[in-house]
């Protein structure tokens, strides 16, 4: 396996239920380190480009509103198999389907409310880490 990093989000719902330290403890239970983070309100220019890549799906809408309802805590997390890893924390999408356990299906109220994101391939960690924390924004060690 290889040290990868992948690009979290702890979503409005989440970082309103005040439990960031909680899914923090997950990420670094599971020997993610925490490279770089940063609290931020999206404006919907930057939760549009964000999800650039779902531009043309239904849902675009009602993501990009939820996305830019309250802040959003961001962190780039490196470790072994990190991408995968934190999909597994993380869980199903749709909270109905997710396993007790992962932080969605201990959090997450909706298929939009879903509490986290997390880049799915390398290629996509690497243009999302570079969105939030551009070439020199991390802390690696
Ligand atoms: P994420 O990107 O947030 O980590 O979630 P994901 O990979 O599990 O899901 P993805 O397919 O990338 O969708 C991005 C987000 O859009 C919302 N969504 N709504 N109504 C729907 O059918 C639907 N499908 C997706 C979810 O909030 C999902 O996290
Ligand atoms: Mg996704």
């Amino acid at each position: 396996m290889a040290v990868e990093r992948t690009l979290s989000i702890i979503k409005p719902d989440a970082v309103a239920k005040n439990v960031i330290g909680d899914i923090y403890r997950r990420f670094e239970n599971a020997n993610l380190r925490i490279i770089g983070a940063r609290m931020v309100q999206l404006s919907r220019a930057d939760a549009e480009g964000f999800y650039a890549v779902h531009a043309e799906r239904p849902f675009f809408n009602d993501l990009v509103s939820f996305m830019i309802s309250g802040p959003v805590m961001v962190q780039c997390l490196e470790g072994e198999n990190a991408i995968a890893t934190n999909r597994d924390l993380m869980g199903a999408t749709n909270p109905k389907e997710a396993e007790a356990g992962t932080i969605r299906g201990d959090f997450a109220e909706s298929i939009d409310a879903n509490a986290v994101h997390g880049s799915d391939a390398p290629e996509t960690a690497a243009q999302e880490i570079e969105f939030f924390f551009g070439k020199d924004g991390l802390c690696p060690r």
